[in-house]
């Protein structure tokens, strides 16, 4: 057995470079020139070879350590292993380098092995070639150039699942770009992305790879003040941005004639003045969408797993706007209670909202939720669905518009309405039927009783 110590050769004018690839492990057979490691400085990566062949016994690196010239890569055994060629010198490849980097001098060309190093030698200035030539696989690596491997190492490409265009299955980077481009497009996944993706199939697993957030020191442009923020924000921000990322949110805008129902609501309020009781346009949408959730029962769903929860109440939240932010009470059984019980519900409910005195209880178990703008202002937006519903309605301000009756356009109170639906489980054509059996009930509310 001739065991040796396999060196960090002279990497010119790096001091120390980071290990950032293993390409061969104990027991595997290497040739002289062979790759062993991959190393990596801030402006440059290269690998760095074999100066003899043998069988690695024992590796002396691992990925993320600092190596630099004279540093033990692994102990080869060398023994019946044919000598290397002394003139022919193994030089660090590289693998691709910065602009700054190119500019600067290739690794430099050393005669002779320092004293501590005896081992590998380093000759030749940097080029671009390849470590490995095709044809020659590497302890099982697929045929491919230094700058290939950086280029998929880059990317996050498997380079053991790219197949090969070139001589004996050579990588090239045209490869690498049909690979990625066929798992962006779904054609073609990753073992990675199937081993995660979800039993039955679906998904890519291509995952939401975003920019990390901007961070932007705004004082360089004016004065600034800083505040954080409130529970209420933090907690519905978080479900927010689930809701928001995961649901597949459609919305569908419509406009309900209310002028009739208005007038009724003014007239019971008129009549019910001294009650104490106020009679809200909300309450009305509230019954509304209940006689729409039993007509359309997809909407009183929630999704579980590969299932729907077809719910048999109805219990309808509605987003409140307080000082410390957005809170939504459910009206629980609102099947089950007349508009008059309805408002006053309602009325408590807010109040205890406003008051920051809702409790779990108050805030729990509804089917749909409705958000209305209408006593600020506005004329449509996209609310986003409070999960695990699948639905949720919008509803801004009404207004006098000019309505073609056949014969002629007539003023009508129109009501804006957006419903956003999940289209995991509602189709657009339901969500448009819904919308229209809500305007035909909110513009004759007889209708609610067929
Ligand atoms: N069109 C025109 N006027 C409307 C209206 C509509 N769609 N809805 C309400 N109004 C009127 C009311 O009639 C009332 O007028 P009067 O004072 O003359 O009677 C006035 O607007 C104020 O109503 P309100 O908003 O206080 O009462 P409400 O029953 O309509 O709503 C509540 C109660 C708790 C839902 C509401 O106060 C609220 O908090 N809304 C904001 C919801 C929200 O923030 N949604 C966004 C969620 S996404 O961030």
């Amino acid at each position: 057995m001739a065991l040796m110590d396999i060196q960090v050769p002279d990497i010119g004018d790096f001091d120390e470079v980071g290990v950032i690839e293993l390409l061969v492990k104990a027991g595997d057979t290497v040739k002289a020139e062979q790759s062993l490691i991959t190393v990596e400085s801030d402006k440059a990566s290269m690998e760095i070879p074999s100066s003899h062949a043998g069988v690695v016994k024992e590796l002396r690196v691992q990925v993320g350590d600092k190596v630099k010239q004279g540093s033990v890569v692994l102990v080869l055994d060398a023994a019946g292993a044919p000598a290397r060629d002394s003139e022919q010198k193994t030089a660090p490849a590289p693998v691709e380098q910065a602009p700054e980097a190119i500019k600067t001098e290739a690794p430099a060309v050393v005669a002779a092995p320092a004293a501590a190093t005896p081992a590998p030698v380093v000759a030749a200035a940097a080029v671009a070639e390849p470590a490995h030539q095709p044809g020659t696989p590497t302890g099982g690596l697929p045929h491919a150039s230094p700058s290939v491997r950086k280029f998929a190492r880059e990317l996050g490409v498997p380079l053991a699942e790219v197949q090969g265009s070139g001589p004996k299955g050579r990588i090239s980077h045209e490869d690498v770009q049909a690979f990625t481009q066929r798992v962006m497009t779904g054609s073609v996944q990753t073992k990675a992305q199937a081993a995660k993706a979800p039993a039955g199939g679906g998904g890519t697993g291509v995952g939401l790879d975003l920019l990390p957030w901007p961070k932007v020191d705004f004082s360089k442009f004016g004065p600034v003040e800083r505040k954080e923020l409130g529970r209420i924000k933090k907690i519905s921000g978080a479900n927010l941005t689930r809701n928001a990322v995961v649901i597949p949110a459609v919305t569908n805008h419509d406009d309900a004639d209310i002028t009739d129902l208005e007038a009724f609501r003014v007239q019971l309020n008129k009549e019910n003045e001294k009650s104490g009781i106020k009679v809200t346009m909300l309450a009305f949408l509230i019954k509304a969408c209940v006689a729409a959730l039993k007509k359309f029962p997809d909407f009183n769903s929630s999704l579980d797993g590969d299932s729907l929860v077809y719910k048999q109440y109805f219990h309808i939240g509605f987003a409140a706007d307080t000082p410390n932010g957005l809170v939504v009470p459910v009206l629980k059984d609102a099947d089950k209670k007349g508009i008059f019980q309805i408002s006053q519900e309602m009325s408590e409910l807010a109040k205890k909202a406003r008051d920051g005195k809702l409790g779990p209880a108050d805030m729990s178990g509804a089917c749909f939720t409705i958000s209305s703008l209408g006593g600020i202002g506005g004329r449509y937006f996209t609310p986003i669905i409070n999960a695990p519903e699948v639905a949720i309605l919008g509803v801004c301000k009404s207004q006098m518009e000019p309505v073609w009756d056949g014969k002629q356009f007539v003023p009508r109170l129109m009501l804006p309405l957006s419903l956003t639906w999940d289209h995991r489980v509602i189709d657009g054509a339901a969500a448009a039927r819904f919308n229209v059996y809500l305007g035909q009930i909110l513009a004759d509310y007889r209708r609610i009783l067929l």
